[in-house]
């Protein structure tokens, strides 16, 4: 059975999470905490040297770090994975619009805001990390607006991928109330089939 290493909080984990329970796969779960550095223990580095869920046991010993990289290897085959070419592309281009313009900000001031310790320095990265959230949301509203999903007007990995921090953006206090495309596709998103809340508990 397929072991998923994570930590409940995480938006990169619950987009593993989420498909999943989508494509109505088993898996063990082992919940670390970041926030007391369990992914840096010696043991935890030998699986992921990177010290980072979620982490992946596909098998026993074998290991896939990075969320949308597990996204893409769990999906090969199935719907949420596009077949044609150009359409694959597309999904790729935003996940990794996703990691590089919108979970270094949009995430990352909401862990500092509620898990972290919200130190001077994190303070005073938090405006410039709100301006570039703010910019990456602008780009999904627009893209957005005349479509119903991210690519080939279906729900893919690249939605999940985007859902995950977009859906909890206000936590770390971005205002979705400008974005009426972004919110009428996280009702899409949510109105999926098998569709799970990011916390469960
Ligand atoms: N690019 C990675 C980011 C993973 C990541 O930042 N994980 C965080 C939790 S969301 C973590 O494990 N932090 C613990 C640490 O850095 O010690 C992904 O998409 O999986």
């Amino acid at each position: 059975m397929l072991r998923l290493y994570d930590y409940l909080p995480s938006g990169n984990g619950y987009k593993v999470r989420l498909l999943l329970a989508q494509l109505a796969i088993p898996f063990e779960l082992v919940t670390l905490d970041i926030v007391k550095g369990e992914t840096r223990t010696p043991e935890f580095l030998a699986k992921n040297p990177n010290g980072r869920i979620p982490l992946l046991e596909v098998e026993p010993g074998k290991f896939l770090a990075e969320s949308n990289a597990i996204l893409f290897y769990l999906s090969e085959g199935t719907a949420f994975l596009p077949d044609d070419r150009w359409e694959r592309g597309q999904a790729l281009q935003w996940m990794c619009f996703e990691q590089y313009s919108h979970e270094p900000n949009i995430a990352t001031v909401r862990f500092w805001l509620h898990s972290a310790e919200l130190t001077d320095e994190r303070r005073a990265a938090i405006a410039q990390k709100r301006t570039l959230g703010y910019a990456a949301l602008d780009v999904m509203e627009r893209h957005l607006a005349a479509r119903r999903f991210f690519v080939a007007e279906r729900y893919t990995i690249a939605d999940i991928a985007l859902y995950a921090y977009t859906h909890v953006a206000d936590e770390g206090g971005f205002e979705l109330g400008p974005y009426p495309a972004v919110q009428a596709w996280i009702e899409r998103v949510r109105e999926q089939p098998r569709h799970v809340p990011i916390s469960q508990g």
